[in-house]
C-alpha cells in the first residue's frame, strides 16, 4: 500500500509579517491615532512608512542576537532598536479602497465600541466614557503607529519621523499619542498591581523558536491569515472553530463565525486588539487587606489566588520543578528557590487533576480563566484553539503608598491614571480575544456552574451587578471593578506586501 504524505505547508514568511506580531518587548512604547486626510495622500503616507516598518525578521534577528550578547555577560543596553509599525480600521481600510472588505469579520467591521455590551464594557467601562480618539466626537480613527524602542531618544526620534511623514501628508494625529514604559527597578516586567507580566506566551511554529518549557507551540494559523490552524484549517479561509459542545458548562453562546474566505491580501496579516485598560491599584490593593484576613490569608496569599500567580510570577500551582516539600499555596516557592522564576521553569505547570475543584488555584483566577491549560472542561485542545499574542505595555505613573483613594464617580486625577495598554493579536477576534473575555473571564460559570458558579474572573471581568469569585468551596468573595476600559478599537496588521498593495506601489 503506498501512503501519499501531503506537503507540508510552508512556514509563515517573516519578512511579510510585520514585527510586533513576534513581540517589540521594548521599555519605550508609544501609540500614534492617524486618520488620513483623503485616500491619495493615505496612500502616498503609507508608500513612504512602509520600508520603515520592522519586520518580523527584525525582531527574530534581534532576539537571537540579545540572547547572544547577554548570555555572553554584557548589559542588556548593548544593543538596542527602535521599531515602527503599522495597524489599520476598517474605516482606514475603507478610505484606502481596500478590495473584499465585505467579507471581513463581523466583529472586525462592528469594531471594539458597537462590540461593547458583548464583551462586558459597560458602567464605567461604556463607551460612551472612553477617552479620545475613542470618543464618539471625531468619527474612527484610520490607523495606529505602534512605535517602541530601547531608548527613550529614539522613541522620540522615530515619532519625529512619524509626525513629518503625517504632516507632509496632510495626515492628522487625532488625540495625544499614548506612552507606554517598563516599570522601573524592582517592578520592571511587572504590571501595576505587582504581578510579573508577559511570561505565558505561545510560541508560533515555523516562527520562533523555544527552550522554554511549558511554553505551547502553537500553529501559526491561529495568530497568522493563511496558515494552517490547530484544527488543521487555513485561517481567514471561511472554515472556523468548530462549535463548543452544546451543554457544555461555560457554552451557552457558540460564537464561531464562518466566514466566506478573507481577501487574498489578508495572508501574513493579522487581527489586532486594542485596550486602554486603567487599574485601579488602591483599590485592588484596599480589597485584599480588607478580605484576607477574613478567610485566613495575608494579603500576598490572596493576591496571588485572584491571578494564579505571586508577584514573582512564580506558579500558585504545583509544578515538577519545585523543591519538596514546598508549598506554593502558603508562600512564593521561589523565596525558597529562586531558580523557580526563571525562564526554564516559571511556565512550567499545568492545573492537575488534584486540584481539579480548584482548591489551590481557584478556577476563576486570572491565569486560569483565561488560559485553563489542560483543566477539562474545556480541555486543552479546546484551550489551545483560544491563544492569543499579548504584546501589551503598562502605562501611567507607579502608585504611591497612601495615596488618595479614586473618586466615587468620574475618572481619577491624571497622575492616578495608570494602567495596561493591553495589545493582542490573533487570527480571529471573536474565537481569540472576544472568547476568552465573553465565554471564560465574564461567566461566573465557566468552567463550572456548581457550588454557586466559579464566578467571574476578577481582574477583567469586575461585573458591577453581579461580581463574584469563588475562592474555595463554599467561599464565595464580593469582588470590584479594578480594571475600567476607557477606549481601544479592533485593527487589521497587514503584510507588508498589502502595504504596498494599498499604497498603490
Ligand atoms: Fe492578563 N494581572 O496583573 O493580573 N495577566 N491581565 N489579560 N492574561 C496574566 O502569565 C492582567 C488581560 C491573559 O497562559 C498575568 O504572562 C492585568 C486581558 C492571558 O497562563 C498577569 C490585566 C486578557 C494570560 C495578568 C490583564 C488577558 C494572562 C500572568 C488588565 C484577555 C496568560 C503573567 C489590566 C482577554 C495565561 C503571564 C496563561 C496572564 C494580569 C488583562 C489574558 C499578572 C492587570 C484583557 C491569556
Amino acid at each position: 500500500m503506498t501512503t501519499v504524505v501531503a506537503p507540508a505547508a510552508p512556514p509563515p514568511d517573516p519578512d511579510n509579517i510585520q514585527g510586533n506580531l513576534i513581540g517589540f518587548n521594548k521599555d519605550h512604547q508609544r501609540l500614534v491615532f492617524l486618520r488620513f486626510s483623503d485616500a491619495a495622500n493615505g496612500k502616498a503616507f503609507l508608500a513612504e512608512l512602509e520600508p520603515q516598518l520592522a519586520r518580523a525578521t527584525d525582531v527574530l534577528a534581534f532576539n537571537a542576537a540579545f540572547k547572544a550578547v547577554t548570555s555572553h555577560g554584557a548589559k542588556p543596553g548593548t544593543i538596542e532598536a527602535a521599531w515602527t509599525n503599522i495597524v489599520l480600521t476598517l474605516a482606514g481600510l475603507q478610505l484606502l479602497a481596500a478590495t473584499g472588505l465585505d467579507t471581513m469579520p463581523a466583529e472586525f467591521k462592528d469594531g471594539m465600541r458597537v462590540r461593547a455590551p458583548q464583551v462586558g464594557d459597560v458602567d464605567d467601562s461604556d463607551p460612551i466614557r472612553w477617552l479620545p480618539p475613542f470618543d464618539s466626537a471625531q468619527g474612527p480613527i484610520h490607523a495606529m503607529i505602534i512605535l517602541a524602542a530601547d531608548d527613550s531618544d529614539d522613541l522620540n526620534a522615530i515619532y519625529a519621523d512619524v509626525q513629518a511623514l503625517a504632516q507632509k501628508h496632510g495626515t492628522v494625529e487625532t488625540a495625544p499619542a499614548q506612552d507606554g514604559n517598563t516599570r522601573l527597578g524592582a517592578n520592571a516586567g511587572h504590571e501595576h498591581f505587582g504581578f510579573k507580566d508577559g511570561i505565558s506566551q505561545p510560541g508560533i511554529q515555523g516562527l520562533t523558536q523555544s527552550s522554554k518549557a511549558g511554553q505551547d507551540e502553537i500553529a501559526a494559523g491561529e495568530f497568522i491569515i493563511g496558515y494552517p490552524d490547530q484544527d488543521g484549517h487555513i485561517s481567514g479561509q471561511g472554515a472556523d472553530a468548530p462549535a463548543p459542545q452544546p451543554g457544555q458548562p461555560g457554552y451557552p453562546t457558540p460564537t464561531p463565525t464562518p466566514t466566506p474566505g478573507l481577501p487574498s491580501w489578508t495572508k501574513d496579516g493579522s487581527f489586532v486588539v486594542y485596550r486602554r485598560l486603567r487599574q485601579n491599584v488602591g483599590g485592588f490593593q484596599d480589597f485584599l487587606q480588607a478580605e484576607a484576613s477574613k478567610h485566613g490569608l495575608n494579603p500576598d496569599q490572596l493576591g496571588a489566588r485572584v491571578v494564579g500567580r505571586w508577584k514573582s510570577g512564580a506558579p500558585l500551582e504545583h509544578t515538577s520543578d519545585e523543591a519538596a516539600g514546598v508549598d506554593p499555596a502558603a508562600q512564593d516557592p521561589s523565596i525558597a528557590d529562586p531558580s523557580l522564576v526563571t525562564g526554564a521553569k516559571i511556565n512550567n505547570f499545568d492545573y492537575v487533576p488534584g486540584d481539579a475543584d480548584g482548591h489551590l488555584v481557584p478556577r476563576a483566577a486570572h491565569i486560569r480563566k483565561t488560559n485553563p491549560r489542560s483543566e477539562d472542561p474545556p480541555g486543552k485542545q479546546e484551550s489551545n484553539r483560544r491563544r492569543i499574542l499579548r504584546r501589551g505595555a503598562p502605562y501611567g505613573p507607579d502608585f504611591v503608598p497612601n495615596e488618595q483613594p479614586y473618586p466615587q464617580a468620574g475618572p481619577p486625577p491624571p497622575d492616578q491614571d495608570r494602567g495596561l495598554l493591553f495589545i493582542c493579536y490573533q487570527a480571529s477576534i471573536v474565537r481569540g480575544f472576544e472568547f476568552i473575555q465573553e465565554t471564560w473571564a465574564n461567566k461566573p460559570n465557566f468552567p463550572s456552574g456548581d457550588d454557586g458558579g466559579d464566578g467571574r474572573d476578577p481582574i477583567i471581568s469586575q461585573d458591577d451587578a453581579h461580581p463574584d469569585f469563588r475562592l474555595s468551596q463554599g467561599v464565595h468573595l464580593t469582588t470590584q471593578r479594578w480594571v475600567t476600559t476607557t477606549g481601544g478599537d479592533y485593527f487589521f496588521s497587514p503584510s507588508i506586501a498589502a502595504i504596498r498593495q494599498l499604497s498603490g506601489s
